[in-house]
């Protein structure tokens, strides 16, 4: 009786998987020698595309929806050919289209506060003026800028607008910076990437601290400059990516493109994200990440509407994972799986596979709750945030704190999927155009982790991710707000982590 009742039900999800007839899909292939391809290309409609993504066989197909009456995706997987087929599950900025659910319920200003740049909130909240008002400097297609020529940083001392950064003195990285600089700044290679809505790269705090790929930067044969030259020079797939790359637009310039306002567009999440991770400290400009000197690469997937997909998320973590990072950090969340189905979007678990096979941290945004914008529980919902929720060890999964040890409202928990708490409320960072101001979401507290994992592997570079995660989370101070409600029941803090591990052998 069980028996067929659990049959039932699994036939009704793959048959569910599909029932919106996607013709948007990732596809695994058995093999990938050239008949493989053939054979695909004959299981499809004419005109549909097949890319690769160059991962365990798997291709993104894209069918003509003139085409659909003449195609089933559940009968394509059945083909002797095809190992998997996923829908390419849509991705989405943490925060975005939660917002706009939530316009119609919450006072405005309450929603605002949550993802928005705060002057911003008192504008809107302000009152009197209809709806919300588009932030000012929109950024469209085609404004991106120029790579920055190399910034060489001076080390003229503080950071004129730290005392807007709680967050900085909550987790005690200001005081580890005040023992650090009596030495001088140290200098670090090591690469975080930031995989988001893409980073304004020429900002005055951010330049110093870019990642170059030092196959595209330079000079080649000809005297070109790399970066320009229109040349793969380092072959690795992708041309003139000096900075990283941009998979939303396919170019080699992965700017942080701002649009529509707070409700559903994109405020600068990366930018601001990535001034958390590294933004250039003690340059006497700005703001201080938490790693004052790390390389930021930048991969955007996500649009200035803040949507991206699974396809262009796979390749955004490959590329960082073959191209030298050492943690990314995701602040996005993927939508519209069914989390009783344990293979549901089977490739990015792959692809965060993946990254722990070649010993890529993943830090990932817990999730901003609800769609009234109240946190849950990952480990018993229905929809838990993902991918911080996937059960691959190399995910480090942050809730947002604000400044007296409470978790955001907004935040999401659970004692088995989160791991820690960081600084997410009213957060203090960089936005594009040389511009500062606060967010809040669990989107800000992940780039805290990663930039605390960056100082920490800088310090000590023949750990393994498995120490330093550990490091992480040993580390973190119980507070009563995560009691139970993580792994670590704690707190980023900076101070513990650097010294973690020197006391004993
Ligand atoms: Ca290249
Ligand atoms: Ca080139
Ligand atoms: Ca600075």
């Amino acid at each position: 009786m069980n028996k067929i009742i659990l049959g039932i039900c699994a036939l009704l999800i793959s048959t569910m998987t599909f029932a919106a007839n996607n013709n948007d899909l990732i596809v695994q292939l058995k093999g990938n020698s050239f008949s493989d391809l053939l054979a695909l290309k004959n299981m499809v409609p004419e005109g549909s595309t097949i890319k690769s993504l160059n991962f365990k066989n798997y291709v993104h197909v894209t069918v003509p929806e003139n085409r659909m009456h003449t195609f089933s995706a559940g009968v394509l997987s059945q083909q002797p050919e095809v190992n998997y087929v996923q829908p390419n599950y849509k991705i989405k900025l943490v925060n975005t289209v939660e917002a706009q659910e939530q316009e119609a319920m919450n006072p405005i200003k309450d929603i605002c506060e949550i993802f928005a740049p705060k002057e911003l909130c008192d504008i809107i909240g302000g009152g009197g003026g209809g709806g919300p008002t588009p932030p000012p400097g929109d950024t469209k297609p085609g404004d991106n800028p120029d790579f920055p020529a190399v910034v060489v940083n001076p080390n003229v001392g503080s950071d004129p607008m730290i005392d807007q950064q709680w967050g900085m003195n909550d987790i005690e990285v200001s005081e580890f910076w005040s023992e650090n600089t009596k030495e001088g700044t140290v200098e670090s290679d090591l690469i975080v990437a930031v995989i988001d809505t893409g980073v304004d790269y020429t900002h005055e705090d951010l330049a110093g601290n870019m990642w170059r790929n030092p196959g595209e930067d330079g000079l080649d044969e000809n005297g070109n400059d790399k970066s320009t030259n229109g040349i793969d020079d380092d072959g690795n797939g992708y041309i003139d990516d000096l900075m990283g790359w941009d998979f939303a637009r396919k170019d080699n310039k992965p700017f942080d493109l701002k649009s529509g306002g707070p409700f559903g567009g994109n405020p600068g999440h990366g930018t601001h994200c990535a001034g958390n991770v590294g933004a250039r400290g003690g340059n006497g400009i700005g703001i201080s990440g938490v790693a004052q000197s790390v390389k930021i690469m930048a991969l955007r997937f996500l649009t200035e509407d803040g949507q991206g997909t699974t396809a262009d998320a796979i390749l955004s973590i490959k590329y960082a994972v073959d191209n030298g990072a050492k943690i990314t950090s995701n602040s996005w969340g993927s939508a519209g799986e069914n989390p009783s189905d344990p293979s549901g979007n089977k490739a990015l678990r792959d692809m965060i596979a993946y990254s722990q096979e070649k010993g890529v941290l993943f830090v990932a945004a817990a999730g901003n709750g609800d769609r009234a914008g109240r946190g849950y529980d990952n480990d018993t919902s229905r929809t838990p945030a993902y991918p911080a929720s996937y059960d691959n060890d190399i995910i480090v999964s942050v809730a947002a704190l604000d400044e007296r040890d409470n978790l955001g409202s907004f935040s999401n928990w659970g004692a088995q999927t989160v791991d820690l708490g960081a600084p997410g409320v009213n957060v203090y960072s960089t936005f594009p155009a040389n511009k500062y101001g606060s967010i809040s979401g669990t989107s800000m507290a992940t780039p805290h982790v990663a930039g605390a994992a960056a100082l920490y592997w800088s310090k000590n570079p023949d750990k393994t991710w498995v120490e330093v995660k550990e490091a992480l989370l040993s580390s973190a101070v119980p507070i009563s707000a995560l009691t139970n409600k993580a792994t670590s029941n704690g707190k980023l803090n900076v101070k513990s982590l650097m010294a973690f591990g020197e006391a004993s052998e």
